[in-house]
């Protein structure tokens, strides 16, 4: 209720300050929303990151002064396409029925045609009066080869009044392209390619920032006068504008001077404890170097891999700024609501495991920005558990759009955190799933996993937060936890049914 006393008291404050000069539309009352979504990008970076690992993300520590950063944001699933499809729709992965990178034209309504009338995000905006669109990877595309072929991946076109998929080279780009691990898929293994930096307007972040900044341009002048009356383009719609960064995605493409910043002997390979897998369950192992067949990386692999992973960042972070810029000097950033994400986490050798589909913090855990107009808590730091699953019903409650949310929604609304970032409460747990029945809780300090449906001797994980932060120590196997271990397994079971019925439509 406060945001949307804000929210007018904004439209008056932005009507009186506005002049001639200034193309932005005073009369709007509806926020615009930039909603960016980047790719495999983990929390070491900018405004999470030890200071140690000095990754330059100057446009991304500008948002985080200008909004609040959730430091407990996880995904649903850490694969691409299983966390898209639920954010998007802000159901859980089960409810969706989308568990993994299913063919690129599936989505939710072919994958659970109990939920044909559940609106994705795009479409709910779209459907109040709001000019959605969509530049690059939203639902789930296939990194590199589906940007190579321009494919349109697992889009739900109903979502958008625009969208575009650039074109990109890839591992096509001009440059040496460089294998770093063992397997040959370049989506799945690493590699990396140091693009010339006169030639870094190439690349698919670059063209898609490029498309973004139009739109952001174009919502700010008024439409030329041929326009087909049909179409609609009108300045005073407010956009709901979803930006896809496809890096730090494998294989890790940026321009030379991004490189130069991340001297591969300056790689800092993760300290893990020698015994550290031996408690644990056989799949929870299976992104281990030594035990993955795809992997197989020496050390001097691993460092050029974490280096040019942040030259891929920090190449991304530049494209970011663009967009923030774009709204600055066309005089929409004070009505505009910023959400930045990305859609899973990923492994740079913590537990000498790499990318993602794993269920510890590093994969599971994703950096969260959200940045409200003229919000009380710029620059603050909100400690609390959260979800994607809650971007969805958060945004609608800061368009002014409860009372219409969809009934199913699953997440929770962060507008009380947005409001009072250290007393508000909410969600207990983070509930994330993945391969082979795999499923997590995370709660503020318990982190509990199991690999299967049922309970057996070896198939679970607990880790204590307030001690172990790194999840070294597994502890589901040491009786002094066992009643942790009962309440969180009661906890699991009751979220999963709830989504089994969910599902039912
Ligand atoms: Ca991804």
């Amino acid at each position: 209720m406060l945001m949307r006393v804000l929210f007018f008291g904004l439209a008056l404050v932005v009507a009186s300050a506005a002049s001639k000069d200034q193309p932005f539309d005073s009369t709007k009352s509806k926020p615009n929303i930039l909603f960016v979504v980047v790719d495999d990008l983990n929390t070491r970076i900018g405004p999470y990151a030890d200071p140690e690992l000095s990754i330059y993300t100057p446009h991304l520590d500008r948002l985080a002064s200008e909004g609040m950063t959730f430091t407990k944001a996880y995904c649903q699933y850490p694969v691409c396409g299983a966390s898209r499809a639920s954010f998007m729709t802000g159901l859980y992965p089960e409810t969706v029925k989308i568990m993994g990178n299913r063919g690129d034209k599936s989505h939710h309504k072919i994958a659970n045609p109990a939920l044909a009338d559940h609106p994705t995000i795009g479409e709910f905006f779209r459907e109040r009066g709001y000019y959605s669109a969509r530049v690059s990877k939203i639902f789930h595309m296939r990194i590199p080869f589906g940007l190579e072929r321009g494919e349109w991946g697992a889009d739900v076109p109903e979502s958008w009044d625009f969208a575009s998929s650039p074109m990109a080279p890839e591992t096509l780009s001009p440059g040496k392209l460089e294998k770093l691990s063992a397997g040959d898929h370049y989506g799945s293994n690493f590699a990396r390619l140091i693009v010339p930096d006169h030639l870094d307007h190439t690349q698919i972040d670059v063209l898609a920032a490029n498309q973004a900044v139009a739109i952001i341009e174009s919502r700010a002048v008024a439409p030329p006068k041929n326009i087909r009356n049909d179409v609609k383009l009108k300045p005073d719609d407010p956009f709901f504008l979803a930006v896809g960064f496809v890096r730090p995605h494998v294989p890790l493409i940026a321009p030379e001077r991004f490189f130069k910043r991340y001297p591969e002997k300056r790689a800092h390979i993760p300290n893990t404890p020698k015994d550290d897998l031996e408690d644990l369950p056989l799949e929870a192992t299976r992104n281990a170097n030594s035990r993955s067949g795809r992997f197989k990386m020496t050390t001097l692999q691993q460092r050029q891999s974490i280096a040019a992973y942040h030259a891929s960042v920090s190449f991304m972070d530049e494209q970011l700024g663009r967009l923030l810029d774009a709204l600055d000097y066309t005089g929409q950033r004070d009505n505009t609501i910023i959400v930045f994400f990305s859609d899973h986490g990923f492994n740079l050798g913590e537990h000498t495991s790499w990318q993602k589909d794993s269920l510890w913090d590093d994969s599971v855990r994703v950096p969260l920005i959200i940045s409200v107009p003229e919000m009380k808590h710029a620059g603050a730091r909100c400690q609390a558990v959260v979800e994607l699953n809650d971007l969805f019903p958060t945004l609608a409650d800061l368009a002014g759009l409860t009372d219409e949310k969809p009934g199913r929604l699953q997440g929770q609304s962060l507008v009380p955190y947005l409001e009072n970032p250290d007393k508000a409460s909410g969600h207990e747990y983070a509930y994330t799933v993945t391969h082979s029945k795999g499923a997590s809780l995370r709660t503020a300090r318990w982190r509990y996993s199991r690999w299967g449906d049922v309970v057996t001797d070896d198939n679970e994980e607990l880790y204590d937060h307030q001690s172990d932060p790194d999840e070294f120590h597994n502890l589901a196997r040491n009786p002094e936890y066992q009643s942790r271990l009962e309440e969180l397994r009661g906890r699991l079971k009751r979220i999963q049914a709830e989504n089994l019925k969910a599902a039912e439509g």
